[in-house]
């Protein structure tokens, strides 16, 4: 049982709680937030687009462990897009770089220089090609049509021993075909071609998401629709069919890099890996008109949030002052500004109770998530979630004494905001960290 104390009680009774809390909170990051992005396609400017770098083109040295391509690889996500928005028409899959002329959801090519790969969404199908190191280049595609507006898991392997490819849709093996030989990575000293109205330095040492990374034209239109929970393995996933997964992935050591999209605010994109020599962290480039990508709470896996039904847009970053509303929920921070020690309590409009193992983040001005909390029930039916940043010190099994689930870095003065998922647009409150 969890023993409920009061936040001024004795610091055995806290531990207590937390350790409770450590065996009793869900370990699913959906249960946490449940965000996705939307693209829009437009496909210039650099802009709708989530940027990951992956090189430095002034040194020679590794790239951060998404720039994958070196050893095996799997590259995983969630998409949900229409026809109407994604109008490439069917290419030509063997020995070629047709995948370019998709609408291009994973961008990871370099300018007329080899060593790339990316995948694309033409006539419908999935598409992933690879080009090798004068090793030749291979474009294969899927069968399912996937432009229907409805969630469909992608999975493309490439085997490192000798470039074998696979594309499963819907946990399903569609294409395969033995591809380019060598490693694929970006060279670590690797140099831009002068493509780009000069050299390419702003799109060749970046593996790029939901967009055409070179704004190249017409000819290689960019992806529009969803895309959510990003994998990239260092290992090969699957050898056979598999059921698409139900709930985001945790990371694991065959992790390169893992990204939930659930920041839902904000331009920071983070890599959950925990992976060696990262984190391989990403920047949504928002813009264009339609303007993506868009934070969205529409996402592949059951709602899991408080059950409330709640009307927000979730485009406001935040409400004003001390609290917010998200439709039904409220949350509420007091004290706010403080130092020690503050509580943010959450409340649903008509009295239902919220699902006691509903969790809130707590995010930085530029939307980077520093500590996640679980809350406990309120007589009245709501949540409090107790945040004491500077408690520090005393973790058992990785959770702060101030209640996060994660270690974060020491936290500065400054704006913060609270935010709830709720199984709809969240609910939000500013926080003033003095
Ligand atoms: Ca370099
Ligand atoms: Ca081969
Ligand atoms: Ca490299
Ligand atoms: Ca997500």
């Amino acid at each position: 049982m969890i023993r409920v104390c009061r936040f001024r009680a004795a610091r055995s009774c806290l531990a207590t709680t937390l350790a409770a809390f450590v065996l009793l909170a869900p370990t699913s990051p959906a249960d946490a937030l449940a965000a996705s992005l939307r693209f829009h396609g437009n496909g210039v400017n650099d802009i709708d687009r989530v940027k990951i770098a992956i090189d430095d083109p002034a040194n020679a040295n590794p790239g951060p462990p998404a720039d994958i391509g070196a050893a095996d690889f799997t590259i995983e996500f969630w998409m949900r897009a229409s026809a109407e928005e994604n109008g490439a028409g069917a290419v030509s899959c063997g020995a070629n770089i047709a995948w370019i002329n998709g609408n291009i959801a994973i961008d990871r090519d370099r300018y007329n220089q080899d060593r790339k790969f990316g995948l694309s969404i033409a006539g419908g199908r999935v598409v992933f090609g690879v080009s090798g190191d004068g090793t030749g280049d291979r474009t294969i595609c899927g069968t399912t049509v996937v432009l229907d507006a409805a969630w469909h898991y992608v999975a493309v392997e490439r085997r490192r021993s000798d470039g074998f490819l696979w594309l499963y849709v819907d946990g399903t093996l569609e294409a395969s075909a033995d591809g380019p030989d060598g490693d694929v990575s970006y060279p670590d000293d690797g140099v831009p071609g002068d493509f780009c109205g000069g050299p390419c330095t702003n799109s060749d040492p970046f593996l790029v998401f939901g967009a055409e990374k070179h704004d190249a034209g017409s000819s290689y239109p960019s992806y529009s629709g969803w895309l959510d929970e990003v994998r990239l393995s260092s290992v090969l996933r699957y050898a056979a069919d598999f059921t698409s997964p139900q709930q985001p992935f945790a990371p694991d050591a065959g992790t390169a890099a893992l990204y939930h999209f659930d920041e839902g605010i904000g331009n920071a994109i983070g890599d959950a890996s925990g992976t060696a020599g990262g984190p391989s962290d990403g920047v949504r480039q928002f813009g264009g008109t339609p303007a993506g990508p868009e934070w969205s709470t529409e996402t592949p896996f059951a709602p899991t949030g408080v059950g409330a039904s709640v009307g927000a847009s979730a485009g406001s970053d935040a409400g004003a002052g001390a609290s917010g509303r998200g439709g039904s929920v409220s949350l509420v921070a007091a004290p706010s500004p403080f130092r020690g020690r503050t509580v943010i309590t959450a409340r649903s409009a008509d009295g239902a109770p919220i699902r006691a193992d509903a969790a809130l983040a707590i995010l930085d001005a530029s939307g980077r998530r520093v500590a996640t909390l679980r809350g406990r029930a309120t007589a009245a039916g709501g949540l409090d979630f107790e945040w004491a940043p500077r408690a520090g010190g005393a973790r058992m099994g990785g959770v702060h004494a101030g209640g996060a689930l994660s270690p974060g870095p020491a936290l500065a003065p400054g704006v913060y905001f609270a935010r709830l998922a709720a199984g709809g647009a969240p609910a939000t409150a500013r926080i003033i960290l003095r």
